[in-house]
């Protein structure tokens, strides 16, 4: 038994954010329908396409565990059969461009009407005010949602993130969103609108940024690197380079074989519990008991001093040597990894985080897997419907067309070509 099993969820989402939502539920044992536009679909399916003709891994990765059914929800028959597949599920998820829905004449009082129990789960560029009306990217949240001007290197401009927090960060705030609302819902009996938007999902994450805004007003940001160096500090949080975000002071540093190889490269944290095995491994003892480098607020002004030593020893060792070596003395440390070495990490595999999928257009193609485990609802990645794959399946099955209507709403021309759901 799944999670989330017998829980039908009408998935009206597209591009990243919404999907990888819809894909976790999916995971977790939930039914879930892709509602796509006939003959287009998720604009992914031929977005950053590597094999002509096939779903890109843009939508495959993206998708896993969901039926397709193809539908225009702007045609009449479409619209009955939208309400149709309301009135059935447990959860519609869509991440449109604000008013798209109410558009389509799905307002939330209207759904509410067809079904009070549905619960209606949206993401949104940035919540309620001046910018509601706003169609919102990734980058866009990253920027509106404080990760970018604390990201890079101070005397750079801001940065963004390669870790998608504006979509997938979303996605995961939404998905929590849903299962409460469900778990609510068991007492209450009632759905509910739940909105995740993408700029109070980046702030979410930005957090500790938020956190040191305040701290400003006590004094300067003494972890920072900017602090040793003497550089004053602004009226905002500023960007850090590669310091920690936390109270343990930490950088990217140099390993063997830096000067070719872009990721060899190591964290390296200098947690104060570890101060003199840290001293130690690095060959500088006396820094244990030395003034101005036994205690950890001491060594605040020498960050770059002590950084640099540090270095000088993590650039005769691999970034592989130096988690062996600092490991065993719980220094916390972790090699730059490139996203090919991921890629073939054979305890990722174990696990199920990196999984190969068959698809019948593509061959074999490696995705990312679930990455929460439940130890009580195992995770069997399925490859991504293609586009329209299950219409018939979903109007006879789940939606209970049959016989002349199913004829009808097929002849209608509202859900794909005729031919291709005959054929099913
Ligand atoms: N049948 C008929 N029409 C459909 C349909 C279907 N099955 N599915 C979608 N449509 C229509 C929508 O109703 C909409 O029509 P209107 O403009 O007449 O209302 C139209 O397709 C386009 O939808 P959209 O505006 O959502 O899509 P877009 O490509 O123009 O914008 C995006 C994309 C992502 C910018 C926008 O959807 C958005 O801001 N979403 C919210 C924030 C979000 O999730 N962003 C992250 C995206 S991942 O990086």
């Amino acid at each position: 038994m799944k999670a989330l099993e017998g829980v039908k969820i009408l998935d009206f989402t597209h591009v990243q954010s919404g999907p990888t939502c819809t894909q976790l539920l999916a995971w977790f044992g939930a039914d879930v329908f892709k509602v796509e536009r006939p003959g287009v679909g998720d604009a992914t399916r031929k977005q950053l396409v590597d094999v002509p003709g096939a779903d890109s891994l843009y939508f495959t990765m993206l998708n896993h565990n969901k039926r397709s059914i193809e539908l225009n929800s702007k045609n009449e028959t479409g619209k009955e059969v939208l309400t149709r597949l309301i009135e059935t599920c447990d959860v519609l998820v869509e991440n449109f461009a604000p008013g798209a829905l109410d558009r389509m004449g799905f307002s939330w009082e209207r759904i509410q009407e067809i079904n009070p129990r549905l619960i209606m789960a949206s993401v949104k560029g940035f919540g309620p005010g001046k910018y509601e009306d706003c169609k919102v990217y990734e980058n866009v949240a990253q920027c509106a949602g404080g990760a970018a001007s604390t990201t890079g290197f101070r005397d750079g401009p801001p940065v963004v993130t390669g870790a998608q927090i504006g979509d997938s960060g979303t996605g995961l705030h939404l998905a929590l969103g849903i299962v409460t609302a469900l778990y609510q819902r068991e007492r209450s009996g009632r759905g509910q609108k739940v909105l995740a938007p993408m700029q109070d999902g980046v702030i979410n994450l930005c957090r500790v940024k938020l956190r040191d805004q305040q701290r400003l007003a006590a004094g300067p940001l003494e972890e920072y690197s900017q602090f040793g160096e003497g550089v004053p500090f602004g009226d905002a949080t500023p960007r850090a380079g590669n310091d920690s975000g936390g109270g343990q002071p930490g950088r990217i540093l140099k390993c063997k074989g830096w000067e070719t190889d872009p990721n060899a490269y190591t964290y390296f944290i200098t947690q104060a519990a570890v101060w003199e095995k840290i001293c130690d491994v690095i060959g500088e003892p006396e820094w244990k008991t030395k003034e101005g480098f036994a205690k950890p607020k001491e060594r605040l002004d020498k960050l770059n001093k002590i950084f640099d030593r540090i270095e000088q020893w993590t650039m005769t060792k691999t970034k592989f040597e130096v988690m062996e070596i600092c490991n065993p003395h719980d220094i916390p440390v972790g090699p730059i990894l490139s996203t090919k070495e991921i890629m073939d990490d054979q305890g990722l595999r174990e696990t199920g985080t990196i999984v190969d999928v068959e698809h019948p257009e593509r061959g074999t193609y490696v995705s990312v897997g679930c990455p929460v485990k439940l130890s009580d609802s195992p995770v069997e990645v399925e490859r991504s419907p293609l586009l329209g794959e299950h219409t018939g399946e979903i109007l006879r099955d789940v939606l209970g067309y049959t016989g002349d209507d199913l004829d009808r709403v097929v002849a209608s021309g509202a859900v794909g070509e005729p031919g291709k759901i005959a054929a099913e």
